[in-house]
């Protein structure tokens, strides 16, 4: 008997541990965010690219790449700023919780921010990322924030002091033997202007930190061949007067010569290879933890970039080079290869939510990428909708469906009306002698384009209407005027 006591009680032991479910481990997310990034600076989405990123390559192949991924804009010469709202709280560009103090964002919002909601959920959560032109209150609710602006060419003052906080974040993990699912919000303050490289990479790509307004930087055959895009001037006034992306980058300031375009691509080059350095050293240091299958890594920017693209030099606009993002995602159950996504910034909260298992927060807008990460799908909206308000009111206003593309200008008190009309499979360059707004033939495309443009506007919240669309009753927003010094500031 006391033999069959003790079998059983073995054998109800070995049940029990049995019977404890098989813990699966929740999976650590790594969002790599760069700060004004082009997709057609990388192979990825510009075969013709000589931007060197093998780490950002190698994540392509083994994930999802987005070619429709998009911000929805910014009602601020700072784009930076909705766009970081946006992915904080997952919610639409006029329900951002900084237009017009909140009007239309719910009070608790804070409690439904990315970090409040993997803490609550029993992550442990870290960034690092420049300060500034950000959602302050969201960052503050990380664990650990080591947040600085590093815009230089060294170890210290570049992309690698953000990257060394990542990796001293996980030793610290390692050394405490911290089990516990990790959400870390990988930030970097390049390639942002001032784009000032390691001297190795600037030379590579045969660029200078270009310093001095009053010449020229010296031309180089290294340098990048000019975008395809490329134009010495925009055919019509953007609409923002004094906009300091537009006039007042160090290095460019209003030239759009060949030389100096060229020199500030490969700046731009010389940071992006900077970057992809430095994600590779956490991507290994992951995998020497063990860590790394079952971790999901997106990569992405708060927006594009135009440098020299259509006469343009900054990211107040919305043609496809700015409008877009880079979006990469690889991590378990993501199947390579490439869809459409139809993405906003703004899905990313519940995307993370929905593969980290956590319950999506009902303040977030956005809609979850999974079906179309785990390719059961090409895409999760039809729709896209973007808008700069930054400068003159109304401002630029675009939409996108399917192949067809509008985007639309009202800027400088009516002195600047302007449509285009895109067909995007043919002309995906947005080459302007190929805009067919104006051609008779695609009247019935522009119309329907213009009404699905306002229903967006409609469905949105949009404060503003354009020329040719009615007022809705709306009343204009006030807006607080600020210091001169603080306008011409746009991160
Ligand atoms: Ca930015």
């Amino acid at each position: 008997m006391k033999r069959v006591c003790a079998a059983l009680a073995v054998l109800i032991a070995v049940l029990s541990v049995c019977e404890l479910p098989a813990e699966e481990k929740r999976p650590n997310i790594l969002f790599i965010v760069v700060d004004d990034q082009s997709p057609f600076d990388l192979k990825v989405y510009d075969p013709n690219s000589i931007c060197d990123t093998p780490t950002i390559n190698q994540l392509a192949a083994e994930g999802m790449v987005l070619d429709g991924a998009y911000h929805m804009g910014s009602f601020s010469g700072a784009v930076c700023t909705p766009s970081r709202h946006m992915v904080m709280t997952g919610r639409t560009v006029w329900h951002l919780p900084n237009w017009q103090s909140g009007k239309n964002c719910p009070d608790n919002i804070l409690d439904n921010v990315m970090a409040e909601v993997f803490n609550r959920a029993g992550y442990d959560t870290m960034r690092t990322c420049k300060r500034g032109n950000s959602y302050n209150d969201a960052n503050q609710k990380f664990q650990v924030v080591r947040d600085a602006t590093k815009r230089g060419g060294t170890e210290e003052t570049g992309s690698a002091w953000h990257g060394k906080q990542v990796l001293e974040y996980l030793d610290e993990r390692q050394s405490a033997n911290d089990e516990d699912p990790f959400l870390i919000y990988f930030g970097f303050s390049h390639p942002h202007d001032t784009r000032d490289g390691t001297e190795e990479l600037l030379a590579k790509y045969g660029a200078v930190n270009h310093k001095d307004k009053d010449w020229l930087p010296p031309s180089n055959d290294k340098q990048p061949p000019l975008p395809v895009n490329y134009l010495p001037e925009h055919p019509f006034h953007h609409g923002h007067p004094g906009l300091r992306d537009e006039v007042a980058v160090s290095g460019v300031w209003e030239r759009r010569d060949e030389t100096t375009i060229r020199n500030e691509l490969g700046r731009e080059f010389a940071c992006n290879e900077n970057i992809d350095n430095q994600i590779a050293k956490v991507l290994q240091k992951l995998e020497a933890m063990g860590e790394l299958d079952n971790t999901y890594i997106v990569y992405t920017a708060d927006h594009g970039m135009a440098i020299g693209r259509h006469g343009l030099q900054g990211k107040q606009n919305l043609y496809q080079h700015t409008w877009r993002v880079p979006y990469i995602v690889k991590g378990p159950g993501i199947k390579p290869g490439r869809a459409v996504g139809n993405a906003y910034l703004l899905d990313s909260l519940p995307t993370l939510c929905d593969f980290a298992g956590i319950e999506i927060p009902d303040t977030v807008e956005g809609k979850s990428l999974k079906p179309v990460l785990t390719g059961e799908e090409q895409t999760v909206r039809d729709t896209l909708f973007g808008t700069y308000s930054g400068g003159t009111k109304p401002g630029m206003r675009a939409v996108k469906h399917g192949d067809w593309k509008l985007i639309k200008y009202d800027v400088l008190d009516g002195e600047v009306r302007e449509t285009q009309l895109f067909n995007l499979a043919e002309n995906p360059n947005e080459f302007l002698d190929q805009d067919l707004a104006e051609n008779p033939e695609y009247a019935e495309k522009l119309a329907e384009m213009e009404a699905l443009l306002l229903a967006e506007m409609r469905r949105l919240d949009d404060p503003y209407r354009l020329w040719n669309q009615p007022d809705d009753g709306l009343e204009t927003p006030t807006l607080q005027k600020k210091p001169r010094k603080q306008n011409k500031k746009a991160k």
